[in-house]
């Protein structure tokens, strides 16, 4: 009878060495609860929930691809509105301004009175143009050459009056701004158009050797049609 209870302690001990060969059945009952050695017990009662476990913590992986932009974002509210500037600048610019549209009103005034002076010491003026020369003798290109520098033209006289004025400045033989290089014998102003006023010397223009496509006008203030590779004095005419 006293053997009986002992039995199934023998049994679960030899389950238990079966299971691990290096338990002996002592350590079997030191690890048995006294309750499995015993009779049919009941279940005991749930443990408490053990500490996190201690494993080891993998090495931080590489950081991941930037994500797509964002969406723009709603505007702003509007500043608030700066402090008003300083009236003195427009002030002093406006002042600058007056200053040097006065100025140039003094320059535009002294420079008709300059030109007055300049015609008045000239001495020749007539009408609205101002005939001038350096006295030089050139070719006909090189006398247009030099009145448009100077922003002008060769003298054309289109009247009595201007051709007395030209001979009076010129002194000598001048060429005139008149050419039939175009078509032989239409005689055409430089500045174009046909001639409104004439003053042939007798005989001519005469185109002498089929090569006198340039004017010059001689003494008396009568003109010939000549070479325009000869040389004659240069005179310009001026808006005056
Ligand atoms: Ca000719
Ligand atoms: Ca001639």
């Amino acid at each position: 009878m006293l053997l009986l209870p002992s039995l199934p302690v023998l049994v679960l001990c030899v389950v238990g060495i079966s299971s691990s060969k290096s338990q002996t059945c002592e350590d079997a009952l030191k690890t048995c609860p006294v309750i499995a050695c015993g009779r049919d017990g009941r279940d005991g009662p749930k443990g408490e929930k053990g500490e996190p476990g201690h494993g080891l913590r993998g090495g931080q992986g590489p950081p991941g691809k930037m994500g797509p932009p964002g969406n723009v974002g709603l505007p702003g509210l509007p500043g608030t509105k700066g402090q008003k500037g300083d009236p003195g600048h427009s002030a002093a610019l406006e002042a600058k301004l007056a200053n040097l549209e006065a100025e140039i009103r003094i320059l535009k005034s002294e420079l008709e009175h300059t030109k007055k002076l300049h015609a008045f010491s000239m001495g020749k003026k007539s009408g609205k143009k101002l005939f001038m020369t350096n006295r030089e003798t050139m070719t006909f290109a090189k006398v247009k050459a030099l009145c448009t520098e100077l922003r002008g033209t060769v003298a054309i006289p289109r009247n009595a009056e201007e051709n007395q004025a030209i001979q009076e400045v010129a002194k000598g033989n001048a060429y005139l701004g008149i050419t039939d290089e175009v078509t032989e014998g239409q005689f055409m102003y430089v500045t174009g158009g046909k001639l409104t006023y004439s003053n042939w010397k007798k005989n001519e223009p005469n185109n002498h050797d089929s090569g006198e496509d340039c004017v010059v006008m001689v003494e008396g203030g009568v003109w010939n049609d000549i070479s325009c590779q000869a040389s004659f004095i240069a005179v310009c005419e001026f808006p005056a």
